[in-house]
């Protein structure tokens, strides 16, 4: 008898998000990216534990709740179920969803505290500098441009204005970890660097080769936040509660006495360290600094890495409701579809740089490459299985030409690793460019081959036979490339021929071998998979 190899763990997590506001693109943006990546690690084999979430706690949620006339507890409740519903809606899937106001979360981060107030890496001192409420950022003067005319000092990341604070806080001696922490810039790990892409590695290396500070970790007159516990007075900063997530979610710091105590310990040590975080440009800091010098301190391994994309941009061109060009995500899924919503960002926008985005590009981009190409693809060739085949896989035996299809099954063959390499890169554009390939080759190779043609006489049969095969071969091969990317239309693929579970498939290797559609398997020709949008 034997077992299979256990599946390596690949845990991977988008920033959780704060609930000041509704989730919209930008946020979608990161989420889709990192969907597609569990869905493509599953595939290939991963045991996979995909984490997102929402950053509930400090001042800013805390003004947005009392702006909304509701409790901060019920203003988190009713956008945590938004934030839910949009993912839902969007084929997100997560395995978890974690709120930082979850208790056993609240243990965690006092857990984790506890240790370094213990340890000496938290001591009391005091705050006097700028504070920037919209990111919840302390700023030290000389990151600092001079005070505006109207003696405002302003925020060197969202320009927006800063507030002095004076406060008697805790702080991180985060100035400790500045040697290890370029260390670990250094180091790699399987041969990839820790934050990535480069440009966003430089950037966090030269800030912090000029020196760290110690930071603040707390708030004294913030209530929505959790205590600390051998002070109450004083809340966690928010940044540290929100950090602490990526591990409390996975079971670290769980209450020892808690019935799941064990099983949770067991849950870290398995899934820790992350193999990769998400995050935005704007938030490398927070995790490429103060994360792992706060993992350091507390003993813990390091995430293996952080991988920060650019901004959508929207060029010009606002994206508005009144202009007809939708902008909430829930508005560009009616129009383009779920699966032509989530291919456009991950296609159009170079994954790691900031990228315009538009009403017109997507038009085109769903109308090019997923109308044209994919979905007429798969309606033609279905529709002529139905008209010449009876709607039932072709035998392609009787035709004995290896010249027969040879270029498709050459693109299939190489196709894998292709895909392994831009995946690794997280370069969605060149993972789907890639397949394209092979769907261009087929829409040629149905064009050459004219299967109308031979139809039209008996003797040409068996080669028409072996045309429709091949072409549909690369169709189930296709499905297969485009599904971490669009799930529900290459579902889809899989029923209307009749194939099993496409999320059953582990081994993608495997299942993109050449020859495995099985002859006979009926072939439903369905509505098209991506309709035309009109441009008038
Ligand atoms: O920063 N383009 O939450 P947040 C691309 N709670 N991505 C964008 C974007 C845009 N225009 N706008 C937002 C927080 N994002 C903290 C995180 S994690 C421990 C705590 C995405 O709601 C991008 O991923 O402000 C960015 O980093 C994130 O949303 C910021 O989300």
């Amino acid at each position: 008898m034997s077992t299979k190899p256990e599946k390596p763990s690949f845990y991977l997590t988008t920033p959780i998000y704060y609930v000041n506001s509704v989730p919209h693109l930008g946020t979608a943006y990161t989420t889709i990216a990192a969907d597609a990546m569990a869905r493509y690690r599953r595939m290939t084999g991963y045991d996979v534990w995909f984490l997102t979430g929402l950053d509930e706690h400090g001042q800013k949620v805390e003004q947005a709740a009392t702006a909304a006339g509701v409790t901060p507890r019920e203003w988190v409740d009713r956008l945590a179920g938004e934030f839910q519903e949009t993912w839902r809606m969007l084929s997100i899937s997560n395995d978890q969803f974690i709120r930082t106001t979850d208790p056993t979360h609240t243990h965690a981060v006092q857990e984790l505290a506890r240790r370094l107030y213990e340890s000496g890496d938290i001591y009391a001192g005091t705050y006097e500098g700028w504070y920037c409420l919209p990111d919840e950022t302390y700023w030290a003067e000389a990151n600092l441009e001079p005070a505006n005319e109207a003696g405002e000092r302003m925020c060197p990341d969202c320009t927006r204005p800063l507030t002095f604070v004076t406060e008697e806080n805790y702080f991180f001696k985060l100035s400790k970890y500045t040697d290890k922490l370029l260390e670990w810039y250094d180091s790699t790990s399987d041969g990839l660097a820790h934050v990535a892409p480069e440009t966003r590695m430089n950037e966090v290396r030269s800030f912090v080769e000029r020196g760290l500070d110690d930071i603040s970790i707390s708030r004294s007159n913030v209530k929505w936040g959790i205590p600390l516990p051998w002070d109450e007075s004083h809340t966690m900063y928010v940044w540290f509660d929100a950090l602490i997530n990526y591990i409390s979610a996975i079971g670290y710091g769980t209450d020892k006495n808690a019935a799941d105590a064990e099983a949770r310990a067991a849950e870290f040590a398995h899934r820790w360290p992350a193999q990769l975080h998400y995050v935005g440009k704007d938030i490398i800091r927070f995790h490429c600094i103060i994360w792992p010098a706060l993992l350091m301190a507390a003993g813990l391994e390091l995430p293996q890495r952080v991988f920060a994309h650019g901004f959508l941009l929207t060029k010009g061109e606002k994206m508005s409701k009144s202009k007809g060009n939708a902008q909430t995500p829930a508005e560009l899924v009616e129009q383009f579809g779920v699966d032509g919503y989530r291919y456009y960002f991950l296609r159009d926008v170079q994954f790691g740089t900031d990228g315009s985005i538009s009403h017109e590009a997507m038009v085109q981009r769903y109308n090019g490459d997923l109308a044209n190409d994919w979905g007429n693809l798969c309606s033609r060739l279905f529709n002529m299985v139905g008209k010449y085949c009876d709607g039932a896989v072709p035998d392609a035996s009787g035709y004995a030409d290896a010249a027969e299809g040879a270029e498709l099954r050459e693109i299939a063959a190489g196709l894998g690793a292709m895909v392994e390499e831009r995946m690794v890169k997280l370069d969605y554009a060149g993972a789907l460019e890639a397949t394209w390939e092979l769907i261009k080759a087929t829409n040629r190779y149905l064009e050459e081959s004219a299967p109308w043609a031979l139809a039209k006489d008996d003797a040409t049969l068996p080669r028409l036979y072996a045309v429709l095969y091949n072409a549909l071969e690369t169709v189930r091969i296709a499905a297969l490339y485009c599904a971490p990317v669009m799930p529900n239309t290459s579902a889809q693929v899989f029923e209307r021929l009749s194939l099993g579970d496409i999320w059953a498939v582990d081994d993608l290797a495997a299942a993109t071998q050449w020859g495995q559609l099985p002859v006979g398997n009926t072939v439903t020709k369905g509505d098209s998979l991506f309709p035309r949008i009109a441009t008038e």
